[in-house]
């Protein structure tokens, strides 16, 4: 082990010239290249081995460390991660950024460059595969050790292109290139059974099953390393991969008897809040939950020797993120039953004190229900399990409650299984995301469970990485809180708050100018390379990134353009704005599609219009993603949060951006009441419809836009530019949003907001002339975004619901 350790410890020293050693030896043992001949893709390859081989030897002491101290682990089962590319945050957590960047620079070459090369690992399709990710670099960062659970899509999220201003989705073949960060662990590979027939038979008085006709898949993880913070900790990303086991080729003879295989794990479901009661999705989620669930069971008898099931809780808990893992719960029941023989009632028991779950949204659509003949077709055993639970779930309340409670609360209703019914029924922890989301899911969504338990009930407002969207995202910002409050805050981020110190400072206040400019210009650049459309650094950025979808309301950003724009035609005149867009729609939400149509139509026609002399520019970039949120955040003046109260759980852009010092124009929804409480009410723009109002609206019935669009000349002219020729090109996809927002039906209550965001626009006008107050309120952003670091977030899970400990790693020097 000493020289184990000493050996990790001359690795991990890692001079330039050291790096420059190793680039050269690399380069040649791979391609046989020199440092001035090579490829920018095998200069990745290289670099990315040399980082490999720094975390490798704290990977394998993380590893060793678990099972002699045997401390509590948590497994975070996500049917989404999403983390970006990978260089530079290992590079980042390795201590070794900065040496790296001046060593490829003393060798004329530029780190960013080459690091544009990796394809982002979009596993994911928004903030929950995002929240996901974060959530793995701050356990390994904080000093614990999770585990993630997920599965390796061949195919991430599809790659947007416009093509005449519509979405036209291209597929994602992220494994193609070279320079992979997984490792290929076939020894822990295990089996995973699907359709067939069950009989129980009795075993020595045990009932068990016996399979019939079943298929059999096997489970082959690819483990990603998940390197913290400067701590020497490594965790491990564990996704799997479907096969065909050698000793079942027989079994699979034909073409598409293997892509049957191969499909499993080949495309993400590209859907973000809604759910569609797919069988393949179906199968994706008992595939990587019970490969998990059972490579967990493997480890806790082989490694930590333990057979003792009862105790499980006091080493293993399992995160259920959101319900697409909610199957965890039977399936834990049948391994622990069927296959380790014991008790129901200690079986349950022990799988209550094991899982926990976070709810995610409110939002119907997204509620996953399962046909309970396609589950029982699929897989047998489970739905038996489940009936059994939600039997004695029943049985257990009779008496107890109304049976009208019992009716609305059990799993298994008019021939649908509800999972987050299950998820809560078999978890001691339910969760949301923000504490508004909390609050209505305690009153509102989950009134009746919340009534039956409300011990289980507890907020966890999410957080981001704030190292990748400072650190790694925007230097200079990170350079100047360096030069002010110091470095502390790079592993301390409540040591953000002391920049508030500099309130009145105009120098740092200047920076902070210079600074935003810079990424602006930065951004600027960028854009007119992929669109060629030009824009001014001086000019209000205002940005809306985040999925496309109608809760969010890009609509009503579509309707305050319209407004500027004509406006402007009628020689109103306004500050130099331009209005960013990012955002993915699903392809198969056709009005989340029209909504893109028409914004680039729109674009279209205001960037080409001279009579406005440059004062409004649109910019919808293609294909959002983390690495282009890293180029965008930055560079945001304005952070448009604007979906209609209760109905983003949490966001997390929202964070991302005050952050880098964007000012948030929110409604109060999700984590923006939290950034209100943070910054103060005279640091945000807030407008618009509370909860309350929202519910009104719902429970009276009694929203009546047609009405408000009559009355409100300037709403009417807005909205019917979208009809009147206008805006040229679209006029269907027009008229869909027109007829949408005219609608009494309409849910997300758009023109009802209307009046309200237009005022808040004119307080960020009039705010952004006066330059010094508008820094300032930059500056309060950055120092309280501090309160949104996952690592916070995490450490909250670690102790009221995991009940995790640290591990002690020696701390690595450098
Ligand atoms: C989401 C919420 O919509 C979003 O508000 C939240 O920040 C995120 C992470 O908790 O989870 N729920 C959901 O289904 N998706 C989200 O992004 C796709």
């Amino acid at each position: 082990m000493a020289k184990y350790l000493a050996e990790h410890e001359r690795k991990m020293q890692l001079t330039k010239e050291e790096f420059k050693n190793r680039l050269k030896r690399k380069l040649n043992d791979y391609y046989e290249e020199d440092i001035d001949t090579a490829s920018t893709s095998e200069l990745f390859a290289a670099i990315s081995a040399i980082v490999r081989d720094g975390y490798a030897p704290q990977w394998r002491r993380t590893r060793i460390a678990e099972t002699k101290q045997k401390e509590k682990q948590v497994y975070y089962f996500s049917i989404e991660f999403l983390p970006g590319t990978l260089l530079k945050s290992n590079l980042l957590n390795l201590g070794w950024l900065k040496t790296v960047r001046e060593a490829l620079s003393d060798l004329g070459l530029d780190l960013d460059k080459i690091a544009e090369y990796e394809p982002d690992m979009a596993l994911g399709n928004g903030g929950l595969g995002r929240l996901a990710a974060a959530f793995m670099d701050s356990l390994a960062s904080t000093g614990y050790t999770g585990n993630g659970n997920g599965i390796r899509y061949k195919y991430g999220l599809f790659k947007q292109k416009f093509v005449n201003g519509y979405q036209r989705e291209l597929p994602n073949d992220w494994l193609k290139k070279e320079g992979h960060w997984e490792v290929r662990r076939e020894s822990k590979s295990v089996l995973v059974r699907f359709g067939g027939k069950v009989n129980m038979v009795e075993d020595n008085g045990w009932l068990i099953p016996q399979y019939e006709g079943e298929r059999v898949v096997r489970a082959v993880p690819y483990d990603v390393a998940v390197v913290g913070y400067q701590d020497g900790l490594t965790n491990t990303l564990r996704l799997w991969d479907a096969e065909i086991p050698p000793e079942e080729e027989l079994n699979y003879p034909t073409i598409s008897d293997r892509r049957r295989v191969e499909d499993l794990t080949s495309i993400l479901y590209p859907d973000d809040s809604n759910y569609e009661g797919r069988l393949l999705r179906l199968k994706q989620e008992y595939f990587f939950v019970s490969a998990g669930l059972q490579s967990i069971l493997d480890y806790y008898i082989t490694k930590l020797g333990n057979k003792n099931f009862a105790q499980l809780s006091d080493y293993v808990a399992v995160h259920i993120n959101d319900t697409h893992p909610a199957m965890a719960i039977a399936e834990l029941m049948r391994l622990l039953v069927d296959e380790h023989r014991v008790d129901w009632d200690t079986a349950w028991n022990i799988t209550q004190k094991v899982m926990s779950y976070t709810n995610h949204t409110i939002m119907a659509e997204a509620m996953e229900k399962w046909d309970v003949n396609m589950m029982s077709e699929l897989l047998p055993r489970i739905m038996q399990i489940i009936t059994e639970i939600d039997r004695r779930y029943c049985e257990g309340l009779k008496g107890r409650v109304s049976d009208a409670v019992i009716d609305r609360t059990r799993i298994i209703k008019n021939g649908q299984v509800q999972m987050a019914h299950l998820a809560i029924i078999g978890s001691h922890s339910v969760n949301g995301v923000a504490a508004l989301h909390t609050q209505l899911l305690e009153t509102e969504v989950l009134k009746d469970f919340y009534n039956l338990y409300p011990e289980r009930f507890n907020n966890k407002t999410n957080g981001i990485t704030l190292r990748r969207w400072l650190q790694i995202a925007n230097p200079e910002l990170s350079d100047l809180l360096d030069q002010t409050i110091g470095k502390e805050w790079r592993s301390d981020s409540n040591k953000m708050l002391n920049f508030e110190k500099y309130y009145h400072d105009t120098k740092v206040l200047n920076q902070l100018h210079e600074i935003k400019l810079d990424n602006k210009k930065k951004l600027a650049k960028f854009v007119k390379e992929q669109t060629g459309i030009e824009i001014d650094p001086t000019a209000i950025f205002d940005v809306q990134v985040k999925r496309m979808h109608a809760y969010k309301r890009q609509t009503l950003k579509l309707l305050h353009i319209l407004k500027l724009y004509q406006d402007l035609k009628a020689r109103i005149d306004h500050p130099k704005r331009v209005i960013i867009f990012g955002a993915k729609a699903a392809p198969s939400y056709v009005f989340a599609k029209q909504i893109i149509k028409v914004i680039n139509e729109t674009a279209n026609m205001i960037n080409n219009d001279p009579d406005i002399h440059g004062k409004l520019k649109v910019v919808f970039l293609e294909n959002y993603n983390v690495s282009l949120a890293e180029k965008i955040i930055p560079a945001a003046d304005i952070s448009e949060q604007i979906s209609t109260t209760t109905k983003e759980a949490s966001g997390t852009s929202n964070m991302k951006l005050m952050a880098n010092g964007a000012l948030t124009v929110a409604t109060m929804d999700g984590a923006n009441i939290e950034i209100k409480d943070a910054v103060g009410e005279e640091n945000i723009f807030t407008f618009g419809l509370n909860k309350d109002q929202v519910y009104k609206y719902y429970a009276e019935k009694s929203y009546h836009p047609r009405k408000m669009y009559e009355e409100d000349p300037v709403m009417k002219k807005a909205v019917d530019a979208l009809i009147d020729g206008t805006v040229p090109n679209c006029s269907s996809e027009g008229q869909a949003l027109v007829n949408n927002f005219l609608s009494d039906n309409e849910q997300f209550l758009v023109l009802a907001d209307f009046e309200a965001y237009l005022k808040a626009q004119e307080k960020v006008e009039q705010t952004w002339a006066q330059k010094r107050i508008w820094q300032q309120m930059s500056l309060v952003n950055i120092a309280h975004s501090e309160r949104f670091d996952s690592d916070k977030t995490i450490e909250r899970y670690a102790q009221d619901i995991w009940h995790l400990k640290k591990l002690k790693i020696e701390k690595v020097d450098r």
